[in-house]
């Protein structure tokens, strides 16, 4: 037996070991913590663990280390750190976080601020048109320009929570406009004011946001912690926060969540576990009697107050996870992608199982899909993230039509009701300056634009008649590209700090069959 004396040293022996820091650990409480937060989870600075930097590929973060970054509070720590102290700080901070953090309602509400000067306006400040307004996210410094849809004028350029990932969300009659960050903010902005709202830290680290049907909910998707946010449109106050985990009690990250429209509900796709579930956001959406189980069922989170009935939660299990979904126009159905990249996987959301399987190997990127009509029958095309090509599919019998050979994989695709055209990126690749247009009938690729030899040019969107289409020059000192969607010809240039997405308020708000929603 140990003696007491001895047993009490070996104890604080063993808790100054556990909390020991190492070099690299010193450096980041030193010159980091101060404004990325002791735990790494953000503060006024960004989140610094592998989920939010995985998507700086390469030597990026070593690169902000040494040099900070322009126009931030990020300074350079060249002259600070040696060459080895930053390759370990760099390692560290893309190291997994020890324990899965949470983030309880207290602290979710703290993180609410509702800006003291916004009043609403009674009418837009602006003459456009307001539901053909363009919002594009410049990621290269964290901003959206908001774009007149006739004449392209700069409306207003505001800043957003550091980056913003997927589509802004619109209010139905397009007034108010919800953008998420990696970080979990979510910010509200009055696109008639032209004036921030507020914002709140919904999650973590998240995915992406959707809005209900009749705009009151905002829902956000999180991979940390293990939850689904929602929201109240009006105020951001916190509704209702789902942990997520399968019927065993497995917890799983939330890939992404839809609004189903003519479902009345949210759609999740998880990323861990072999189920999708769809929450209802009207007590007497038609789902709820097919097989909903009440949200105060055990295994619910903590239950806010909130209108009774709401939310109601149903299950789908399906025989493996997937996730990145496209949804037919009725949703109906939605087509998930496998984990390993192989196959595509149709399920009836009414039914509420899998009916069919689909060969679509090379890692299709089905969030990025849209459909047509050809030839009396609607299609479907998904580009895929690891093969040059786009597959073309029959959306009546979920069949395989044809295969369109491109430079390269590309990430999205777009077009418009009133367009002949589909306009496709070659994202990844050494032919990213491409910009395919196809013909939708014929499935050819009519013309190849390259408006920035060498430059990654990428992401389309259409006015609201489909008279013009944007592209993006997806660089630092990048610019959109204002194009005659019939004649393909140049119209205007308009330089943009690195512009990713591109967001037209009617095709929005309307689920154009052009853009994915
Ligand atoms: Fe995205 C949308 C998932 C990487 C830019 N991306 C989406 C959506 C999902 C998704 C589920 C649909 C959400 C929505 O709009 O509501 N993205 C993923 C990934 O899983 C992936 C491959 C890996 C990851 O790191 O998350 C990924 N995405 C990227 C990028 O690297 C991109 C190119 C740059 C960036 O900003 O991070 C990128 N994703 C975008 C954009 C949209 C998007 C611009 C909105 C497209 C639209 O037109 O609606």
């Amino acid at each position: 037996m140990i003696p007491r004396i001895a047993s009490f040293s070996l104890f604080v022996l063993a808790a100054t070991l556990a909390h020991a820091q190492t070099p690299a650990e010193r450096l980041y409480s030193e010159h980091c913590a101060g404004c990325h937060g002791d735990d790494r989870l953000g503060g006024t600075g960004p989140a610094l663990i592998p989920e939010t930097l995985k998507r700086m590929r390469g030597p990026a973060v070593t690169k902000v280390i040494t040099n900070g970054r322009p126009a931030t509070q990020m300074p350079a720590f060249s002259r600070v750190m040696t060459g080895d102290e930053i390759t370990a700080l760099e390692k560290y901070v893309k190291s997994p976080l020890a324990s899965l953090p949470r983030w309880t309602v207290a602290e979710i509400e703290q993180s609410r601020s509702l800006a003291a000067d916004y009043e609403p306006a009674t009418q837009p400040v602006f003459k456009a048109d307001p539901l053909n307004i363009f919002l594009v996210v410049e990621t290269g410094d964290h901003h959206v320009s908001v774009l007149e849809g006739e004449t392209f004028e700069r409306l207003v350029r505001f800043p957003t929570p550091f980056a913003v990932h997927g589509g802004p969300k619109f209010s139905p009659d397009g007034r108010f406009v919800f953008i998420m960050s990696r970080d979990g903010w979510v910010q509200k902005y009055d696109l008639w004011s032209l004036k921030e709202v507020g914002r709140i830290r919904a999650g973590l680290n998240s995915r992406n946001i959707a809005i209900s049907k009749d705009g009151r909910w905002l829902a956000v998707a999180n991979y940390l912690p293990r939850t689904l946010t929602i929201l109240a449109t009006g105020d951001l106050a916190v509704a209702r926060i789902f942990d997520i985990a399968d019927s065993d009690g497995q917890p799983s990250r939330v890939s992404a969540v839809y609004q189903a429209p003519t479902r009345d509900s949210f759609i999740l796709a998880l990323k861990d576990v072999a189920e999708i579930w769809e929450i209802a956001t009207n007590p007497n959406a038609e789902p709820v009697n097919a097989g909903f189980v009440h949200s105060h069922e055990k295994g619910m989170a903590e239950a806010l107050p909130s209108a009774d009935g709401l939310f109601a939660r149903r299950r789908i299990k399906v025989s493996e996870p997937i996730d990145d979904f496209f949804f037919d126009p009725p949703y109906r159905h939605l087509i998930g992608a496998a984990r390993d990249g192989s196959k595509g996987v149709v399920v009836n959301l009414t039914a509420g199982h899998e009916i069919a399987e689909l060969p679509l190997p090379g890692m299709p990127h089905l969030g990025s899909g849209i459909s047509w009509m050809r030839d009396g029958r609607r299609v479907m095309a998904t580009p895929h993230l690891r093969e040059g090509k786009l597959s073309v599919i029959s959306v009546d019998d979920w069949t395989p039509l044809a295969t369109i050979k491109t430079e390269g994989p590309g990430f999205f695709l777009r077009s418009h009701e009133n367009s002949r055209y589909v306009w496709a990126d070659v994202f990844f690749g050494p032919n990213k300056d491409a910009m395919h247009i196809i013909d939708k009938q014929t499935l050819k690729i009519v013309k190849t634009l390259r408006p920035v030899p060498g430059a990654t040019v990428a992401h389309v969107e259409f006015d609201r008649y489909g008279r013009y289409a944007l592209v993006s020059v997806w660089e630092d000192d990048g610019a959109v590209i204002v194009y005659d969607a019939e004649t393909l010809e140049e119209l205007k240039r308009l330089p943009m700090r690195k512009p990713s997405g591109k967001y037209n308020v009617w095709n929005k708000i309307t689920f154009s069959e052009g853009t994915s929603h």
